[in-house]
């Protein structure tokens, strides 16, 4: 298993992040805790310094296996599925400014929040179709750099639109993009999976990411969510990606992230 934590670049409003700000620092105790890569969340890449990040990373020898793009909408309410042509070509030309960085770091880019949500008066249907057509445009700019996306299912009350895993499934074959997998979350899938360790299994080769919190949205092992049979059916689709904690700083955040890996890494799996 390649344990992995969710770490924004600058301070922002998204409470389910351990650690935000202090990059230099942050990055110090993540792999002083044993952990193997960072996740970044990014606002937007213009606002990293990528030469000093990359100095970073290698002083810790931390990997970036993925680039988390959320607080776009949530910072600034950019959205693929906004009834206004503007903020929708804002959202996905944000989304392609991570390319070259994700390109750079060998990440994949993170699609969840910045989906939006149907606004009052647009039909569902409608959205579907503006989500489908700012994918495709992502992805094909993304095969060019041989950068790939992970499409994550949230919870219902987060967005009205790619709850489930099936969900997530259906959209990406509509948008037929070889470049574009799901990202899993042990969080949403307790409130919308009818069985996690199935729909795990149904997702198989598409997972190209997974993010663990409990059901709580606590680090894993102050809920009650079984992770010893959730990550033994993640382990058995063949996944050889990184299990990403993104969780609350609970009851504070050096202690949660100290306590995650303490935890996983107990587990009686591969
Ligand atoms: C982002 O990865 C996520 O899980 C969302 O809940 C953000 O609100
Ligand atoms: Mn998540």
């Amino acid at each position: 298993m390649k344990l992995c934590l969710v770490l924004s670049t600058h301070d922002a409003q998204f409470q389910a992040v351990a650690l935000k700000g202090r990059l230099a620092d942050n990055l110090r105790k993540i792999a002083g805790w044993g952990y193997d890569s960072v996740e970044l969340a990014i606002r937007a890449p213009d606002i990293v310094d990528v030469a000093q990040l990359e100095r970073d990373l290698a002083a810790q020898d931390l990997t970036v296996p993925a680039i988390g793009t959320g607080q776009a909408w949530g910072e600034e309410r950019l959205s693929f599925t906004s009834d206004d042509p503007t903020v929708r070509l804002a959202a996905i030309e944000r989304i392609k400014s991570h390319i070259p960085l994700a390109a750079r770091l060998d990440a994949i880019i993170i699609v969840g929040l910045i989906r939006g949500v149907t606004p009052i008066g647009q039909s569902r249907q409608r959205s579907m179709i503006y989500l489908t057509e700012a994918l495709q445009e992502c992805t094909a700019v993304g095969a060019q750099y041989g950068v790939r996306f992970a499409l994550e299912p949230l919870n219902r009350y987060e967005t009205d639109l790619i709850h489930t895993a099936q969900d997530g499934l259906q959209l990406i074959e509509r948008v037929g993009a070889n470049n574009l997998g799901l990202l899993l979350d042990t969080f949403h899938m307790n409130i919308e999976e009818p069985d996690i360790e199935d729909s795990i299994v149904a997702s198989g080769e598409r997972i190209v990411h997974f993010h663990v919190a409990d059901s709580n949205r606590w680090h894993p092992g102050a809920g009650h969510l079984a992770f010893e049979s959730i990550l033994g059916a993640l382990l058995s689709t063949g996944y050889q990606g990184h299990i990403s904690g993104e969780f609350m700083p609970c009851p504070d955040a050096d202690t949660a992230a100290q306590r995650n890996i303490d935890y996983l890494q107990g587990l009686a799996i591969g």
